[in-house]
């Protein structure tokens, strides 16, 4: 490679739900533009985190994890990942190194041979296993399919990362850059806050309900004078028994999500926000595609 030269290009981050894409995305870009959390399928469509070094562009794509979908919209969300593969100039294929799942790992690896898209294998969450471990499992992927490289990291820990992005930059074309070199997403500001909020539900709310929930950003508006960002959205479940729930014994879930989505949001912004939520009901909106358009999904 010429020195003076510049690579870049888009990069899928593919796997199986829950294999941390979502958090190695942010680690890579180095700010948080997707969410993650510890349950499956927290990522519900495409997302793009941009990292510009001095002779590159990575423009990465975290996706919906990839699983065998029941309703319409855990269909759409995986419709969307296998989409993201044809768009690419390169592959991440992430596979949790701690917690292997064999049968569902063989599907993805005949996605990749499918795609026939130069693709880099991570094994991801090194911090959880024994290092005698790693050899067998590299042996038997390198075995598996002629991977551009594997490389174990700890996302979590920034493990291995810049080997990584080495492995990723080495794969791309010569190109120029897409975005300018400051951006990290081209995430619309209401759509990370929508999703900030859907975090904060992830983690505080239990069973069906961050699965039933969908966030909409109905108003961000500055407030010059005040210095202040006032944000209204809507937390939509699909039955009533989800909407008490959700607002919780004399209001405490509604506040305590508020309270947590707000804290994080004056950090994000780096300003005071005013937060107002609601919750409503939207009856099956897991299951119509024209509900889902009502919602966050205008992507689908
Ligand atoms: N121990 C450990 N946990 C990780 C690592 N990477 C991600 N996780 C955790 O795995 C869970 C799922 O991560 P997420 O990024 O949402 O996964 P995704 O569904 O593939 O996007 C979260 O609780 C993360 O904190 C890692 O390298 N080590
Ligand atoms: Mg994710």
């Amino acid at each position: 490679m010429d020195s003076s030269s510049f690579r870049s290009g888009f990069v899928a981050i593919i796997g199986l739900p829950n294999v941390g894409k979502s958090t190695l995305m942010n680690q890579l870009v180095g700010s948080k533009v997707a969410i993650a959390t510890p349950k499956p399928q927290t990522t519900r469509f495409n997302l793009r985190g941009i990292l510009t070094g001095p002779n590159y562009q990575i423009v990465f794509v975290d996706t919906p994890g990839i699983h065998e979908a029941r309703d319409l919209f855990n269909r759409l969300m995986v419709e969307q990942a296998l989409r993201a593969l044809e768009e690419v100039d390169g592959v991440v294929w992430v596979v949790d190194a701690s917690d292997r799942r064999p049968q569902a790992e063989e599907k993805i690896l005949e996605i990749i041979k499918r795609a026939e898209k130069p693709t880099i294998l991570v094994l991801n969450k090194i911090d959880l296993i024994k290092k005698g471990e790693l050899l067998p499992m590299m042996d038997y992927f390198s075995r598996a399919h002629p991977f551009r490289a594997i490389v174990p990291v700890s996302a979590l820990e920034r493990d291995g990362l810049e080997e990584l992005v080495q492995e990723i930059v080495a794969m791309l074309p010569e190109g120029p850059a897409y975005y300018p070199p400051e951006m990290v997403t081209d995430q619309p500001e209401r759509v990370l806050a929508a999703e900030i909020i859907r975090e904060k539900l992830f983690l505080l709310t239990r069973q069906e309900i961050p699965y039933s929930t969908a966030v909409v950003v109905e108003e961000f508006r500055e407030d010059p004078e005040k210095n202040l960002l006032i944000i209204q959205a809507t937390i939509y479940v699909e039955k009533d028994s989800q909407k008490g729930i959700v607002i919780g014994k004399g209001g405490q879930m509604l506040k305590k999500i508020g309270t947590l989505a707000r804290e994080e949001l004056e950090f994000i912004f780096g300003k005071r926000v005013y937060l107002d939520l609601w919750v409503k009901v939207l009856r099956g909106w897991r299951k119509e595609e024209r509900l889902l358009r009502r919602l966050e999904f205008p992507y689908f």
